[in-house]
């Protein structure tokens, strides 16, 4: 391992149910690309910033509360699309709540002019910020968004 490499800052990227479907998933709604072309995207995002990235996809909720979990001390920011749990879940509020990295929350669809149902989101609650409706292209924004926060960070620390 480099030393660049010891001391680069993972960015962890979660993905929840049925997100390992896109491309195939009412690509009228969510688009033609794959989630590895996600992953693709997220990857050169982070190379671009000088980051790492741990990109995963569950359609288990309790897989998923146990990855936030394992963030703590690894990983240095999160990115999460919860899908769909965005709406139900408060296993996965209370795993963010005790992490201490931050969060951004991100959404292919603009969830707010589809069905009231997936207006509501508990994610959002302990996010610093939510991207919602630009598509894939979210999670490269969200990338960038988390390097200006850890860069905001690293300077108030110093
Ligand atoms: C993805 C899902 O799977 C839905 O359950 C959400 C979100 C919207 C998205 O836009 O990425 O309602």
């Amino acid at each position: 391992m480099s030393d660049a490499s010891k001391f680069m800052k993972t960015i962890t990227v979660l993905n929840g149910p049925n997100l390992n479907m896109l491309g195939l998933r009412q690509p009228h709604i969510y688009g033609a690309s794959t989630l590895d072309d996600v992953e693709n995207l997220c990857a050169e995002t982070a190379f671009e910033l000088g980051l790492g990235i741990d990109f995963r996809q569950s359609n288990i909720e309790g897989e998923l509360v146990s990855w936030i979990q394992e963030c703590r001390g690894r990983s240095a920011g999160i990115i999460i699309n919860p899908a769909g749990y965005t709406t139900t879940s408060i296993a996965m509020l209370d795993a963010l709540l005790i992490a201490d990295q931050p969060v951004i929350e991100v959404h292919i669809t603009n969830i707010h002019k589809r069905e009231e149902f997936r207006h509501h989101s508990y994610i959002s609650k302990v996010a610093t910020g939510v991207i919602c409706g630009l598509g894939v292209a979210g999670y490269a924004l969200a990338m960038r968004a988390m390097a200006g926060i850890l860069a905001d960070q690293q300077e108030d620390d110093q």
